[in-house]
């Protein structure tokens, strides 16, 4: 019997195998490489998932520097691109581990050099023509960094500013990776080495046609995994079933993976903001928080909706919800390229503390919140990664770029008493509204306008029928 299952375990359903995707990819090593113009080593995760832990998100099908994916859509550990815009022979060379059956006996067809059949599968997968083997990396590099004029070369690695200071990750694999490049620099007395984080996420950042289709795509199943899961709401008692539940209707809908593991927090379990415990029982009078979201291809989708158990919101969880709907609203007509993040900031925090005085505080309502100015910021980058972008969020501060992708996410978390009509109403709650916008240079598009949000939307949806 023979059958022959889709492509190898080294390539990312969304890289290397056709036509449209080697092309895709080449285009972008092309434009880094005109970009920067200099020699560039580039490196994948050398581990296996779980042989250290990284920044890089691991959640998912794909464990891979991301800068990796995007240039090569490889997805195997233990890989490094070489990139020579200048060289009169290949301007591209892409260094691999060495066939290892034994290997693929555990894990599945991995790229390897060594072997005439499995190089020429390499070639032609990848579009990649010179492939060699990463215990040459040092020999190569060498020779090529030689033979240049500038006698300089760069690589990735993530740095940027926190509170005024320099800083960088220096605990991932680009970090170990640059460190060993400075050394052999230093023994053939070369300048220092040169970061291209900068031109990578110019790049990277801005999304192109094919990703925006991948990322509604995204946006889709994890909204009708939303949808679903409230039309069943009344059969669930604690928020493990509801992440169960969650999981799988989206799951069932990806072979990606989420996004990331989900929150399901009720009542004042939301006001934690990174609560992942979701091991409480929960009653009807609570609200539920969820953050959710799966990966189509290599985007994410991250949204997060905040509703009540009973199906219902009493008065004051209505009056609350709306002053963080309305922020969401305004953040939403303000975002477009050309604006600065930490601007969308200013209309959010603004337009809630506007929203608490005016609707709140002025029919006598009370409240601590649990923080001082704000929660957190109403927005971060998207893309290649839930969170991507320069990690210390430089950006804020930056014109947003058509194409970015970005969340848009306003928050309410505290303590509240209220009296209405004779009844008081007193709840430790976390409100929060997400959802993924890309700039256009009029204004955005909304990625996630078909997932429920309004108070009737999510009422309709959870009455019984
Ligand atoms: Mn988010």
């Amino acid at each position: 019997m023979k059958t022959t299952k889709k492509i190898h375990t080294g390539i990312f359903r969304d890289g290397g195998a056709g036509a449209f995707a080697k092309r895709r990819f080449r285009e972008r090593r092309k434009k880094l490489m005109a970009k920067e113009g200099r020699l560039m080593a580039i490196t994948g995760v050398p581990y296996g998932p779980g042989g250290k832990t990284t920044w890089a998100y691991a959640y998912c099908p794909t464990y891979q520097e991301p800068a990796m994916m995007y240039l090569t859509g490889i997805n195997q550990n233990n890989v490094i691109l070489l990139l020579d815009p200048n060289s009169k022979m290949s301007d591209e060379i892409l260094f691999v581990d060495s066939r290892d059956r034994k290997m693929e006996f555990w894990e599945g067809v991995r790229f390897g050099v060594g072997d005439d059949q499995s190089l020429k599968e390499v070639r032609s997968v990848t579009g990649i023509q010179d492939v060699r083997d990463i215990r040459e990396f040092k020999d190569v590099l060498k020779e090529r960094f030689l033979q240049q004029k500038k006698k300089a070369m760069a690589t990735l690695w993530l740095e940027g500013t926190r509170k005024g200071k320099p800083c960088a990750i220096t605990t991932d694999h680009n970090y170990d990776f640059k460190k060993k490049l400075e050394g052999w620099l230093r023994s053939w007395k070369a300048p220092a080495l040169q970061n291209i984080m900068k031109t990578h996420f110019e790049l990277r950042l801005p999304l192109d046609k094919y990703d925006v289709t991948n990322a509604l795509k995204a946006q889709e199943i994890t909204g009708n995994g939303f949808k679903v899961l409230l039309k069943n709401f009344r059969d669930f008692k604690n928020e493990y079933q509801v992440q169960g539940f969650l999981e799988g209707q989206m799951l069932m809908h990806t072979p990606f993976g989420l996004s990331y593991p989900s929150i399901v927090a009720s009542g004042s379990n939301a006001t934690i903001l990174h609560y992942t415990k979701n091991d409480d029982d929960f009653s009807k009078s609570e609200m539920m928080l969820i953050d959710f979201g799966i990966r189509w291809m290599t985007m994410h989708a991250d949204i997060t909706r905040t509703f009540p158990v009973s199906g219902r919101f009493n008065p004051m969880q209505k009056i609350l919800y709306e002053i963080v709907l309305r922020a969401q609203i305004a953040v939403e007509k303000k975002a477009r390229a050309g604006v600065m993040i930490d601007e969308l900031n200013k209309v959010c925090w603004d337009t809630i503390n506007q929203g608490l005085e005016q609707r709140f505080t002025a029919l006598g309502g009370k409240f601590k919140l649990q923080y001082k100015g704000r929660p957190h910021g109403v927005s971060h980058l998207m893309g290649e990664q839930e969170h991507d972008g320069d990690p210390f969020r430089n950006y804020l501060q930056q014109p947003m770029k058509s194409g970015w992708m970005i969340s848009n996410e306003p928050g309410l978390y505290g303590e509240f008493r209220l009296s209405l009509n004779g009844k008081t109403y007193d709840e430790k709650i976390g409100i929060r509204i997400e959802d993924n916008l890309v700039m256009t240079p009029t204004g955005c598009q909304n990625l996630s306008s078909k997932i429920p949000k309004t108070v009737k939307q999510l009422e309709k949806l959870m009455t019984p029928v």
